[in-house]
C-alpha cells in the first residue's frame, strides 16, 4: 500500500532530497513459524484475529537496535488525535517508528513496546496503513525544507486556529463572478485585513468549535460578536 503514496508528489521530492528518509519494515519478516503468521485467534473467544506481541516486539527491537534510541508510536482508534499542533511537536523527532495496528486488534502486552498512542479520528479504518501515511503527510510538512515556501504552512488553515481565508486565481471573472476588489488593489495591509476578517467569519460559520480555542485581539471578538449578532 505505501510505495504509490509515499513515491508521489511532495513526499516523494522531500525523500530525494533526503529531507525524510521513510524505511518500512514487514512484520511477517519477524515471524518464527513456517507460514510466517503473525495474528492468533483472541484468548477468551471473539471476533476476529490478533496481531501476535512477538513478531511486533521483535520488530520494534529489531528496529531500534539498528536506529537507536527511538519513539515508538502505536496507530489505533483509541489514540490521541492526530492535530497540527501535534505534528508540529513529532516533527522535531529525528526518528520514529510508526507500527500500525490491523485485523481486530494487538496483543496487549505489545503496549509495553510503545511510548505512544495516535488516532486519525472518531471512525475505524479497517488498518492502520491510511492512518500512517496520513500521519507521513501531515508530519512532514512540518520538517524543514519540505514544503518550498514555508509560508503555505504558516498560512495554512489551523496555523492560527482559524480556517483560511478564501482564495482566487485568473480569471479575474467566471461567469460574471468576480474576485474580491481588494484582493486586486495592490494594498498589503488592507489584504491582510481583509483575509483575517473572512477567517474568522469563515470560522464562525463552518467551525464555530474553533474559536474557542483561537488567539483573538479584544477587536476581533468585537468584529465575531457583531457577525453573530447579524446572523
Ligand atoms: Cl490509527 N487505526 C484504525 N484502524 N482506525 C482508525 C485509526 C487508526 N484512527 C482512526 N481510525
Amino acid at each position: 500500500m505505501f510505495p504509490s503514496i509515499l513515491k508521489a508528489s511532495l513526499l516523494g521530492k522531500a525523500q530525494k532530497k533526503g529531507l525524510v528518509e521513510i524505511c518500512l519494515h514487514d512484520l511477517r519478516d519477524y515471524a518464527t513459524d513456517k507460514h510466517r503468521q503473525v495474528d492468533d485467534v483472541p484468548y477468551g473467544g471473539g471476533a476476529g484475529m490478533v496481531l501476535k506481541t512477538e513478531p511486533v516486539v521483535k520488530a520494534l527491537e529489531d528496529v531500534a537496535q539498528e536506529r537507536g534510541k527511538i519513539r515508538r508510536i502505536f496507530f489505533t482508534p483509541q489514540g490521541r488525535l492526530l492535530t497540527a499542533t501535534l505534528a508540529r511537536e513529532w516533527a522535531s523527532y529525528d526518528q520514529l517508528i510508526l507500527l500500525c495496528g490491523r485485523y481486530e486488534g494487538v496483543d496487549e502486552r505489545v503496549m509495553d513496546s510503545i511510548d505512544e498512542e495516535v488516532s486519525i479520528g472518531d471512525y475505524i479504518l479497517s488498518g492502520g496503513e491510511l492512518a500512517v501515511m496520513i500521519f507521513i503527510d501531515v508530519v512532514s510538512r512540518f520538517c524543514p525544507g519540505v514544503v518550498g515556501d514555508a509560508r503555505s504552512v504558516e498560512e495554512e488553515t489551523f496555523e492560527n486556529g482559524l480556517l483560511k481565508a478564501p482564495q482566487y486565481t485568473r480569471p479575474e471573472s467566471f461567469r460574471d463572478v468576480g474576485v474580491p476588489s481588494v484582493l486586486l488593489s495592490g494594498h498589503h495591509e488592507h489584504i491582510k485585513k481583509w483575509q483575517r476578517q473572512q477567517s474568522l467569519e469563515r470560522t464562525l460559520r463552518k467551525r464555530p468549535d474553533l474559536l474557542e480555542k483561537a488567539e483573538l485581539t479584544d477587536e476581533e471578538r468585537r468584529y465575531i460578536r457583531s457577525l453573530q449578532l447579524n446572523q
